[in-house]
This record gives C-alpha cells, structure tokens and sequence, in this order.
C-alpha cells in the first residue's frame, strides 16, 4: 500500500490504494474457494483474474443491453464467465421440454414484444409495466453471479439488470405483505410444452420479503451485454444466486406480493424433494442425490474431478443473516 504524508503531517493510504468493500469481499471469496479446492488451477494474479473475470465478449447476436460493471458485494466472482454458448444451448425452460437442449431449439416461438409485467397484491401501488419502462425504471448493471442447479450443474453468468429492490421500494408493500410471488408466462400457443404434465403451469417461484429486498436478488434483463435469449428467460427473469437455480423463475409476466407463503412449482411437484427456501447447502442432500459437488458447465468433463459446492453458493457473507436461528435442514 502507498503511505502519502501531508503537510499537516498526518499519513494516508492513497485513496486508490483502499481496498474497497467489495474488492475485499470478492478476496475473502476467493480465498474462502481456495480453501475448498473450488477455485481450481485459476492462481493467476488479483488483478489478472479480475480483468478476466469482467472481460465478458459481447456475443453480437441481440439487442445491446450494456450494464455498468456492479460494484455490489458479491456481483463479481474471480472464475472463468461460462461460454455465452455454453450457457445458451444448455437449459433448463421446461415450458420449452425437458431436455437440456430443448429451450435452445424451441424457444424461437416465445414472443417477447409486447410484453407487461404486473404488479399487484399488498401494494400501495399496484401497475402493469410494459417492459420498456421496467428495464427503465432504474440504471442497468452487470454482475457476474455463479447459478448452481439443483440436478448439480453450475454457470458463472454475467446478468444485466438491477436488484429486485429497486422494484418494491417503487410499488411500496404494504405492512402485511411477507411473500412475493414470481407468476411467468404459460402461453400454450408460443409455448411448446405448457399442457404437458410435468409440471403444474404457470410455473410460479417465491421469496421471502426479505430475501426479494436482498440486493443480490437481481431484475433481470441481459447477459453479456445484450438482452436476455428467448431460452434464458427473455424478456425479464429473476436470478437469485444463493439458492438453486429452480428458484429463478423466467419469463416473468406478474409479481404478486401476498401474506402467506405460495405454494411454487417445483413445490407441488415434489414437495419432499424441493422446499420453499432451496438455499444452495451442500450439507442439506437432495433425497435422491448429494448436494456436495457440482460440475461447472463447458469446463469439467464428465469424468473431471467435481467441485465442491459452496455454503449459499458462495454468497454467505451477503445472505447468511436472512437465516439465523433457522433449522435448514427443516426449511430446506
Ligand atoms: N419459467 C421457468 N423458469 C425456470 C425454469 C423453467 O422450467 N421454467 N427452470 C429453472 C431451472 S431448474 C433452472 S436451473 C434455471 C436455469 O436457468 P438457465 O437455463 O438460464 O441456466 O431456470 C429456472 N427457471
Ligand atoms: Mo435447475
């Protein structure tokens, strides 16, 4: 660090050489990843991996939808930003099949214009959006989140938008509101698979409060630079980075803020395999399967070595106080 000494006679650190919040967080991150083995043979210098990390290629393909870099705590992890190929041709968008293949090849048929999104329930301020002025309503950042499916996969993405927040502030709940609801378009016109019976259409996902005013709970609109592929969830979707990717619901049409705790897709599916919270925890075993290791998506092979999965994803300094004193493993 460079000590300046004014003529007053007192020494500073130069301003720029204050390790910011978040620069720190990112450090405690990755050395908490180090620890674990998850950050790989990534040893390259602070800066370097930074700049690796925030060097994301526009994929040239839609619309721009540039976000300035965020400098929220947690927005930017030190690995490897997954291919745009990689992280568009290999889905989970069930209204589009069930194979990891399918939303690429079937998406196509979404229409993403005219689009609203409304906003209602325990609000002061109840509205439908048209989505010109939602992804207005407040300054477009990118930041790079790691997404961590349930079945065991992980991407690390750089997501346009902004927190969720910024949102309810607007639309101020009222006192009795606890729960937002997250309701996505079921269009069997547009919609390939909405009528099949996987799942029980629309596909809904919820927060807590809480969790939804969480900053890291991000409005989502673009990735690398450019508005949101139809098969990742155009044209608005939700990227809550600490818990299982089941819980970011794309393709929003409604938000709903309600007093009692929704009942989600997943959830009534399988209400013994996929609970309301869903907080990425490698100690909490899916019943099926374990929740330990995971297998970053276009880097380790089949037959790669797993990575071990993080407490929250690797967000706990960010969220772990939104669950002190709960039984995760009862509130799984
Ligand atoms: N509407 C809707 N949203 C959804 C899903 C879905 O089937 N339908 N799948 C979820 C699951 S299981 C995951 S892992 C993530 C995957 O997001 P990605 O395809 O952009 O990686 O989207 C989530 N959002
Ligand atoms: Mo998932």
């Amino acid at each position: 660090m460079l000590i300046k000494t004014d003529n007053k006679g007192f020494t500073h650190a130069v301003p720029s050489e204050i390790t910011p919040r978040g620069i720190y967080q990112q450090r405690r991150d990755l050395i908490k990843l180090m620890a674990t083995g998850a950050a790989g043979a990534a040893v390259a210098t602070w800066a370097g991996r930074e700049a690796f990390a925030q060097a994301v290629a526009k994929p040239g393909k839609l619309a721009a939808l540039p976000g300035a870099k965020s400098g929220a705590a947690g927005a930017v992890t030190m690995e490897k930003v997954t291919d745009y190929k990689d992280a568009t041709s290999y889905n989970n968008f069930y209204e589009f099949g069930t194979d990891k293949a399918d939303p690429a090849k079937n998406a196509h048929t979404l229409v993403t214009k005219p689009w609203t999104v409304a906003v209602e329930g325990l609000v002061k301020q109840p509205k439908t959006y048209a989505i010109e002025d939602l992804i207005k309503l407040s300054a477009q950042e990118e930041r790079i989140y790691r997404l961590r499916c349930v079945e065991g996969w992980s991407m690390v993405i750089p997501w346009v938008g902004y927190s969720l927040a910024e949102l309810i502030k607007k639309v101020e709940p009222l006192g009795n509101a606890k729960y937002v609801e997250f309701i996505t378009q079921a269009d069997p016109k547009t919609m390939p698979f909405v009528g099949s019976r996987v799942l029980d259409w629309p596909y809904v996902e919820a927060l807590r409060m809480d969790e939804a005013m969480n900053p890291l709970t991000l409005l989502t609109f673009g990735m690398y630079g450019e508005v949101l592929p139809n098969q990742s969830g155009a044209p608005v979707r939700l990227v809550v980075p600490w818990k299982y990717g089941f819980k970011s619901g794309k393709s929003i049409v409604k938000i709903r803020f309600t007093d009692k705790e929704p009942r989600t897709a997943w959830n009534k599916a399988a209400a013994n395999e996929y609970g309301f919270y869903s907080n990425v925890n490698p100690s909490v075993d899916h019943p099926r399967w374990s929740q330990a290791t995971e297998r970053r998506i276009g880097e380790d092979g089949l037959f790669a070595k797993k990575r071990k999965t993080l407490m929250f994803n690797g967000y706990e300094a960010q969220v772990g106080q939104l669950y002190a004193g709960m039984d995760l493993k009862k509130f799984y």
